[in-house]
């Protein structure tokens, strides 16, 4: 979504079956040891690990439209409030659908579906703080759209795997946020 954001053209898609386990190859792991993606391949032969720090090396390499901020104060709050939805949000949603949800039995070994329900639990809390971000502010760090707000929707679509709809919470703004985000083309792709 933030290349094509950027629009950037050129950079090659390669798949990773995580359900195949194609991740956990001797291979994939010459990219990135800790089996995980995504990861960006450069120019120089060397590998990116990590969507943030793609992010920022994608950032500095391609600066318009600017998506993380255009000062240091800028990118500070929305590095702030980014990392927030990481941790408190996306992180809760990734623990509940990982731990409760069959589809992941393979990649999460042991689930514990206790910590997976109880995860569920705080992410509602979190919904409910960035609902209420949207009462001053049409997007997650203020009047434009930024990282954050990526960050923000993949997490909450992600959360449909744990049946959580906004709607059906009563938050309202964060619904209409989520409208607003999927009505763009980098949602579509
Ligand atoms: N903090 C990392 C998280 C990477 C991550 O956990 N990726 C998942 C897919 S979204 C993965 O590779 N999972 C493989 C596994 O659980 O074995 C990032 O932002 O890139």
């Amino acid at each position: 979504m933030f290349i094509a954001e950027k629009g950037i053209a050129g950079i090659e898609r390669v798949s990773v079956d995580l359900t195949a386990g194609e991740h956990l190859t001797e291979r994939f792991r010459a990219l990135n040891p800790l089996a995980r993606i995504p990861v960006l391949e450069l120019d120089d032969g060397r590998y990116l690990a990590e969507s943030r720090a793609i992010c920022s090396f994608l950032e500095a390499r391609y600066p318009d439209p600017n998506l993380m901020g255009a000062n240091g104060e800028e990118r500070a709050f929305i590095e702030m409030i980014d990392r927030q939805i990481e941790f408190h949000l996306l992180g809760s949603i990734t623990a509940c659908v990982r731990h409760t949800h069959p589809a992941f039995a393979a990649l999460e070994s042991p689930q514990f579906a206790d910590h997976g329900l109880a995860q569920g639990q705080k992410m509602k809390k979190a919904a409910q703080w960035l609902d209420r971000q949207f009462e001053e502010q049409q997007y997650v760090a203020g009047p434009r759209f930024t990282i954050a707000d990526i960050t923000g929707y993949c997490a909450i679509e992600f959360a449909r795997l744990i049946k959580f709809r906004p709607e059906d919470e009563g938050l309202s703004h964060l619904a209409a946020w989520r409208d607003r985000v999927s009505g763009r083309s980098s949602a579509r792709v």
